[in-house]
Order: C-alpha cells, then structure tokens, then sequence
C-alpha cells in the first residue's frame, strides 16, 4: 500500500510537470474541432454512428457520439467542443456502432485544439467492418 502510494503521488508530479509546460486558456478549459475524413471509396460511407475518446497526457475527454451520415470523400469538422484540458494529445479510440450493418472507411481524425493552435493528425487508413468496432490510434 505505501509503495503505491508513492507511486501514485510520483505519477501524479510527472503529471503536473507536463501539464505545467501545456499552454491552455485560463479557465483549463481547452476548445477542441475534430476533423474526419472517410474515404473516397465504394460502401466507404457509413450511416452508423461514429464514436471518439481522446486520450492527453493529463487525462483524457469523455466519450464523444457522432450520429450522422458520414459521406463517400468527405471531410467533416464537428465544434467547437469545450472541454477541461486533458494536455498532449497521445492517441484517440475510434469506434463504429453496428446498427445499420454499414461498413466504414475512415483515412484519419484531426483534433484542432484552439489555445494551443496544434493539430493532432491521427491516421487510421483502415476500414471498420459492417459489425460494431473500437480500436485505438496513435496521434503525433
Ligand atoms: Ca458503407
């Protein structure tokens, strides 16, 4: 018990260090855009619903649902979405429901953190299948 505790409480200053150097407006609360691209391929439309989580150095946001069509080629930004700082963006979970049965090609999500002015570019490259799925990406 005491060695995690002293894990813990070093966990929590590597944390705080890196947060310190994330620039992030005075309310530490950040404004995001996330930005999907899906590919200009056959069936690469989907009428599921998408779902994102992202995940920063100093936590992550909440589960986030997209419920709309998301079209053959388009690239579609979806914002202003405010949420407390959760720092460098490591990686994301990219998810498909399977209630329509529609496949999905997805080429990438971008995340465009406004007090910072970074954008995050997650690729993906990859299709989800006509089933629900969830898998994780890195971002850089
Ligand atoms: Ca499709």
């Amino acid at each position: 018990m005491k060695i995690r505790t002293v894990l813990f409480s070093a966990a929590l200053a590597v944390l705080g260090s890196l947060t310190a150097v994330v620039p992030a407006s005075a309310d530490g609360i950040s404004t995001y855009y996330l930005t999907f691209r899906t590919g200009n391929l056959p069936n690469a439309d989907t009428e599921d619903p998408v779902r994102v989580t992202m995940f920063g150095t100093a936590g992550n946001s909440a589960p986030m649902q997209f419920d709309r069509d998301f079209n053959r080629g388009e690239t579609w930004t979806s914002g202003p979405h405010r949420h407390p700082s959760f720092g460098t963006v490591g990686y994301i979970s990219l998810g498909k429901g399977g209630r329509e049965s529609d496949a999905w090609y997805s080429e990438y999500v971008d995340i465009h953190e406004e007090a910072t002015g970074r954008v995050y570019h997650c690729a993906v490259n990859e299709w989800f299948p006509k089933e629900s799925l969830t898998r994780f990406y890195a971002c850089s």
